[in-house]
């Protein structure tokens, strides 16, 4: 058997890698001429922990190859990203570009998964792509005739960090467009997947996994709502949310400076461009941790003001704690708007990364040690929990003003 993964980035790879582990002919497919000549190195363009000594060993083996042009195959699986556009609608461009890559080398029998978090109904769109590109095939859920081509979605549900365990250990969602195209779809899982493989339609999949999300964001804001209001009333939320989880069916979630990362602070976006209608706790929840870097950025305005040269320090830069991906980071964008707003000098402290992305070199602010930071700051941010931080003493900040957004002082 021969898998093609479309899509080399943080789900793709590993999802490659791991396949390929398994002794499964895997090729790759990429966009970047630069991710696929590092894979066929044996090397990573991303970070994620082991991902690289997998790759490794499987392009060692002559198992996983990366290609930017697609080749025959037995199973399609793709990883692309599902963005929002500018009203917060999803953007199906990927995926709509990844079935016009494949079309030209799909066969009779081929799978096509689409692992990409999508809106409801993306899987039956990309279905019936498929079907205007190929009209000699038969795709399942278009057209009449009994379908000769499987496709499902099976969403991916790894936590960044602990990608190369959960891919293995969680459970899958398999939604195939029809019980055969499920069955084909397990048949693929069950060579690398541990956890139990349960079976839905492709609409239920697909709303599973933004629910999973949302879920997560909503309690979240519920967090960041209280925290706002203890702020208010002078309670520590932190002391209160751990009192409150004493009871045996509360399970209060963490405050902090918002919610980052590529997920959580878009997937229940198409929940509410679905049902703009019902969906009221789900866009209000996002609108809540939209809102807490700005309400971050006040308390250390605030802070600031106390002194006549503020040299304030944000704690982390990362979207959450003791990983080193910035991307669409409350931490990095409270320090650039912090130097858009000219309060004063802006040090970042961020222990997982060693210099600044390119991107980032004319953002204002420098990149120094902890101890460098504790020593000339006088108003301290902390923005992310990283293990680093946790043994910063109560010596460490006399005389200083902490805004400690994600309750570093008062957490053990
Ligand atoms: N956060 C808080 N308070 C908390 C927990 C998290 O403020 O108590 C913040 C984090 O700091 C971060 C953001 O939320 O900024 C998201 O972090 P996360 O660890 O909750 O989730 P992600 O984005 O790394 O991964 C999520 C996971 N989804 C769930 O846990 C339901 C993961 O399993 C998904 O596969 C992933 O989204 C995805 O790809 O969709």
């Amino acid at each position: 058997d021969k898998i093609s993964v479309i899509g080399l980035g943080y789900i793709g790879l590993p999802t490659a890698a791991v396949i390929a582990s398994r002794g499964i002919d895997v090729i790759g497919i990429d966009v970047s001429e630069k991710a696929v000549d590092t894979i066929n190195q044996g090397k990573v363009h991303i970070v994620e922990p082991d991902l690289d000594m997998v790759v490794q060993a499987a392009v060692t083996m002559g198992k996983l190859k990366a290609s930017m042009t697609p080749e025959p195959a037995d199973a399609f699986m793709i990883a692309v990203p599902t963005p929002f556009k500018e009203g917060k609608q999803p953007d199906l461009t990927y995926i709509h570009e990844a079935a016009k890559s494949i079309a030209p080398v799909l066969e009779k029998g081929n799978l096509i998964i689409l692992e990409s978090t999508s809106p409801v109904g993306a899987t039956e769109q990309l279905a019936s792509w498929l079907q205007a590109l190929r009209p000699d095939l038969r795709f399942p859920g278009v057209g009449s005739g009994e379908p000769n081509m499987y496709v499902a979605h099976c969403p991916e549900r790894v936590l960044p960090g602990r990608v190369l365990e959960e891919l293995v250990s969680n459970d899958r969602i398999i939604g195939g467009m029809s019980k055969s195209c499920s069955d084909a779809a397990i048949a693929l899982y069950k060579t690398f997947v541990r956890g139990e493989c349960i079976v839905t339609n492709a609409r239920t999949a697909e709303m599973a996994k933004l629910t999973e999300n949302s879920f997560r964001d909503v309690n979240i804001a519920f967090a960041n709502e209280l925290s706002i209001i203890c702020d208010q009333l002078n309670i520590n939320v932190w002391e209160l949310i751990q009192l409150a989880n004493r009871h045996p069916r509360v399970n209060i979630l963490n405050p902090g400076p918002g919610v980052g990362g590529h997920c959580i602070a878009v997937d229940p976006w198409f929940i509410v461009d679905s049902a703009p209608e019902n969906a009221k706790i789900i866009k209000t929840a996002r609108e809540i941790n939209d809102g807490k870097p700005n309400y971050v950025i006040g308390q250390v305005e605030k802070a600031a003001d106390e002194f006549k040269r503020p040299v304030i320090a944000c704690l982390g830069l990362a979207f959450k704690p003791d990983i080193d991906d910035l991307r669409e980071s409350p931490a990095l964008s409270i320090a650039k708007q912090l130097v858009d707003r000219n309060i004063g000098e802006v040090l970042v402290v961020e222990p997982n990364i060693s210099f600044l992305p390119d991107n980032l070199a004319n953002s204002g602010f420098k990149l120094v040690s902890l101890e460098e930071a504790l020593e000339s700051a006088n108003v301290l941010a902390i923005l992310v929990g990283h293990k680093q931080f946790k043994d910063i003493s109560q010596r460490d900040v006399n005389s200083k003003i902490v805004v400690d957004s994600c309750g570093i002082f008062t957490q053990n």
